[in-house]
């Protein structure tokens, strides 16, 4: 068994590698077997990298780094897109379940907030009537009140009883997807009540999906697996059948005014959350629908563990082959990045703009932005990361920009912020916080270690899902990385 993740105070990276606090023998036994593995793995890739080295090929190490929900998959989508179209073209079908299941996730929210609301209502109306019976209101007060309060109607209710069917088949498709859902994962739901699905990496989900798939281990694993891909298989298609004969419902209610009236007193934006297509319903509802590049990028499937995706990356007078890691991102997860940090070239780093007003769901105490800056700070200062190129993406302008249009003031979360409310405002002031942090948790460890390249930190204002602009950013991060003619990323 591998040693147990120390704390080493030399090393502030290593505070965010301990394991999970109140961990359970059994959390831990599956936490230190999951290292093993990866540390297992990482060896055996270094191993190839080193001997195809030796064939005279060149590989780059790069690893996407941030928080959950800061793009870090997204953006390897749109690397995938700029370096491998051809095979990110041919596995967009396979995206069709995941963009069904986020358009799922986000309807049976809306049918339980709904449900609640009606529920509230009704028994707010007995005991109004029972008040009036004994106090006698008068009726013209009454009404007055009555326009001041959201009215459900029956057409509610209707709409709520054919929607039903998909709140089981949200809890069939979890616990198909999460078989073995520990209590704390479980724990880990979003302020509605729901949880995110999550598998090891997209080709996993393929596999829960595709026959002839293999997600388990051991003598039975493949009569296992193929009767899980198999019953995966037929959920898949009767999610789709159901979405489909749904669509005109789910768009009802969606669209319903006071519906939209009853979010957003309860403060719920979904059009600003991850996975959002309820706009786009009845095209991603069709039962010829394909998605397209945006509807990949903007799929949401959390990562848990450490993806590899092999890349090939040509200029005019190279070829490099960039092996990029994409880890899961929530605090829980970042006890298994350590082993892939060793011979790393370049970290691209997401820190998501938008959390600014948001707390961690793993840690409600904690303001997202915060996190963002505290691990950005870890990582600068790690000595075992000295050698790597920091590319920092401030990510999801899009919707930092809509955020500050709503009215919502970035000085009242982020202290000492006392600049316009103004998307350029915002960015020019973060990206100096992100350089100042950066150079001096970098100062501390320039004296104490042997650093072999003059490292490099680049900063880019981004939105992923803008896959115009990114492609030319990756450009430019190629560029950075192979240490040539590197641009002037003064953008903001
Ligand atoms: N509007 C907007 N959405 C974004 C942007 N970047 C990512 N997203 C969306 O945010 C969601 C989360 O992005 P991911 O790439 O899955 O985040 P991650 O960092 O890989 O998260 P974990 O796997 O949990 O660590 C996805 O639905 C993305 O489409 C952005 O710049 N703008
Ligand atoms: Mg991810």
């Amino acid at each position: 068994m591998p040693p147990a993740v120390q704390y080493d105070a030399t090393d502030p990276l290593s505070r965010f590698l301990l394991p999970p606090p109140g961990e359970t023998p059994e959390d831990r036994a599956a936490r230190l077997q999951a290292e093993a593995l990866a540390v297992q793995k990482s060896r055996e890739i270094d191993d190839e990298i080193k001997k195809q080295a030796k064939d005279k090929k060149e590989f780059v190490k790069v690893l996407l780094l941030g928080q959950a929900e800061s793009g870090k998959s997204t953006t390897l989508k749109n690397m995938k897109l700029v370096y491998a179209k051809d095979s990110f073209r041919a596995e967009r079908g396979s995206w069709v379940p995941i963009v069904h299941f986020n358009i799922l996730r986000q309807m049976v929210s809306v049918v339980r907030l709904v449900e609640e609301a009606i529920g509230l209502q009704e028994a707010e109306e007995a005991s109004r009537q029972r008040e009036s019976s004994e106090s006698r209101l008068d009726p013209e007060r009454q009404s007055v009140e009555a326009r001041g309060r959201l009215q459900f109607t029956n057409d509610h209710r209707v709409l709520c009883m054919r929607l039903r069917p998909l709140l089981d088949l949200e809890s069939t498709f979890t616990a198909h997807l999460n078989p073995y859902l520990s209590p704390a994962l479980d724990s880990q739901r979003s302020t509605l009540g729901r949880r995110e699905v999550f598998v090891q990496s997209h080709f996993a989900w393929i596999k829960h999906f595709q026959p002839g798939g293999s997600v388990g281990v051991g003598a039975n694993a493949g009569q296992q697996n193929h009767h899980r891909t198999s019953k995966g298989d037929a959920l898949r298609n009767e999610l789709a059948r159901v979405l489909n004969a749904l669509a005109k419902t789910i768009l009802a209610l969606w669209t319903d005014q006071v519906v939209r009236r009853l979010l957003n007193c309860r403060g719920v934006r979904l059009e600003l959350e991850a996975g959002f297509f309820l706009d786009d319903v009845e095209r991603v509802t069709a039962l010829n629908y394909e998605p397209t590049d945006l509807d990949v990028c903007k799929a949401r499937l959390k990562t848990v563990g450490v993806s590899e995706t092999h890349l090939v990356v040509s200029s005019l007078f190279q070829r490099k082959y960039w092996v990029v890691y994409d880890v899961g991102g929530s605090r829980t997860q970042r006890a298994t990045w350590k082993p892939y940090f060793e011979d790393v070239n370049a970290i691209v780093f997401l820190a998501p703009l938008s959390a600014f007003n948001q707390q961690l769901e793993e840690d409600p105490e904690i303001n997202r932005l915060a996190d963002s800056l505290m691990l950005w700070k870890d990582i600068s200062g790690s000595p075992l990361l000295v050698n790597a190129h920091l590319i920092l993406f401030l990510n999801k302008i899009d919707l930092l920009q809509k955020k500050l249009e709503q009215g919502i003031e970035f000085g009242n979360y982020i202290h000492h912020y006392s600049g316009s409310n103004d998307l350029e405002a915002v960015c020019k002031y973060m990206k100096k916080r992100f350089l100042s942090v950066n150079k001096e948790a970098q100062s501390k460890i320039k004296l104490s270690s042997k650093s072999s390249v003059a490292r490099l930190v680049r900063v880019f204002p981004t939105s992923v899902l803008d896959i115009e602009a990114t492609s030319r950013i990756i450009v430019q991060v190629q560029d950075t990385i192979l240490g040539s003619a590197i641009q002037s990323c003064d953008l903001v």
